[in-house]
């Protein structure tokens, strides 16, 4: 049971259809990790390297002057952004695993722009193609390219033409016409700017009396840490653990991505279930944070309709295709 019962989740007793047969046939001849030559953007390259140096120097600032304050404060930032892009980007936005009133749209974005992960619109339109293409050179972040390509290698070089050519039938048209995603992209300069850096330094240093190069280097580390987080699910999460559900595919289910991806790193469960608001199965949401936070706001009446697969359901397909491992949370 979710620890806020509700009335509003629906158990799904049959797999939804995605796509047609014409996007599978597709999403087949996909080709897989054809060799290719990498364009770097240099612009990538030195804004990554100046965060990555910065981060370590938060990271030394925050072992020895830093108050507590402070990084109690960060923390704070740190899980309200995580959960705006595993509740919001992730399980709302994307995968549409639930519905979300004004209010808890508007908390969502705001949350999400703590994390600076894009906008929400150019995350959905790539996370859209990872699930439809996954580990193929239409996936964005192509897990069979190794770690270092999906975890972050992606980000330093130009797209692959096949992300360029098959996004374009990728169906955003709930994304462009939300308006509270559209606000966020319009005004992404000044928003994400403030709202990510400005205001975190800028309020340690009003509030807690930092000096400004402690204050912005802890923003830096924060920021860097939740990339991080949040990369690890490109990167381990498809490439080390076990396959419960579906042994065909890359992704596996992770505990340790789990842990700091906020109940993201049961991975090949989601891969197999996209539309499930836990991205996990039954009676497995110690870890996962992100489905109590969801599951409170149902309560609340903000989330509705929260779609989950059924224990039938996830017991048939787990002995159709998965690796025959042990699943947690299958009784
Ligand atoms: C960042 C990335 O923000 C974070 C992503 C993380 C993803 C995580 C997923 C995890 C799974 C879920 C679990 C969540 C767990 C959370 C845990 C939390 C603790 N479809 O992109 P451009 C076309 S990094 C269709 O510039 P380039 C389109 O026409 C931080 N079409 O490509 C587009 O034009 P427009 C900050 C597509 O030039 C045009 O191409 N961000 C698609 O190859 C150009 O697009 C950065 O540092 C598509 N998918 O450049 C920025 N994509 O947009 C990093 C593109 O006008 N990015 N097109 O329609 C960049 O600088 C560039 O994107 C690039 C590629 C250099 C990587
Ligand atoms: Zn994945
Ligand atoms: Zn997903």
């Amino acid at each position: 049971m979710p620890p806020f019962s509700s009335t509003s989740v629906r158990d799904v007793s049959e797999l939804p259809k995605d796509g047609d047969e014409e996007e599978e046939f597709e999403k087949l001849i996909a080709p897989q990790a054809a060799p290719r030559k990498y364009d770097i953007v240099y612009r990538n390259l030195l804004t990554f390297g100046y965060g990555h140096l910065s981060a370590l120097y938060g990271l030394y600032l925050a072992c020895t002057v830093a108050t507590w304050s402070t990084l109690i404060f960060h923390y704070t930032i740190f899980v309200l952004a995580s959960i705006g892009v595993t509740a919001g980007a992730h399980r709302l936005w994307t995968h549409r695993a639930y519905k979300a009133k004004m209010p808890l749209q508007v908390l969502l974005m705001i949350m999400n722009t703590f994390a600076f992960q894009n906008t929400v619109m150019d995350w959905v339109r790539d996370h859209r193609m990872h699930h439809r293409y996954s580990d193929t050179d239409a996936d964005p972040h192509n897990a069979t390219r190794g770690f270092f390509y999906s975890h972050m290698g992606w980000l330093l070089v130009r797209k692959h033409s096949e992300v360029k050519r098959r996004g374009k039938s990728i169906d955003m048209s709930d994304i462009y016409a939300n308006p509270v995603l559209r606000f966020q992209r319009k005004y992404a300069i000044p928003f994400i700017g403030s709202v990510c850096f400005l205001l975190p330094t800028i309020i340690p240093m009003y509030f807690f009396g930092e000096t400004l190069t402690t204050a912005w280097h802890l923003t830096l580390l924060r920021y860097l840490t939740n990339l991080h987080a949040t990369f690890l699910v490109n990167s381990a999460a498809h490439l080390w653990g076990n396959k419960p559900y579906d042994s065909n595919i890359k992704p596996v289910q992770n505990l340790a991505v789990s842990i700091v991806a906020f109940g993201e790193g049961f991975h090949n469960y989601h891969h197999v279930f996209p539309w499930d608001y836990k991205t996990a199965e039954l009676g497995n949401n110690a870890l996962n944070l992100t489905t109590f936070f969801i599951d409170f706001f149902a309560w609340l009446g903000w989330a509705y309709d929260l779609k989950q697969a059924s224990d039938d359901i996830i017991k048939s397909r787990s002995m159709r295709t998965g690796d025959g491992s042990n699943a947690w949370g299958i009784k």
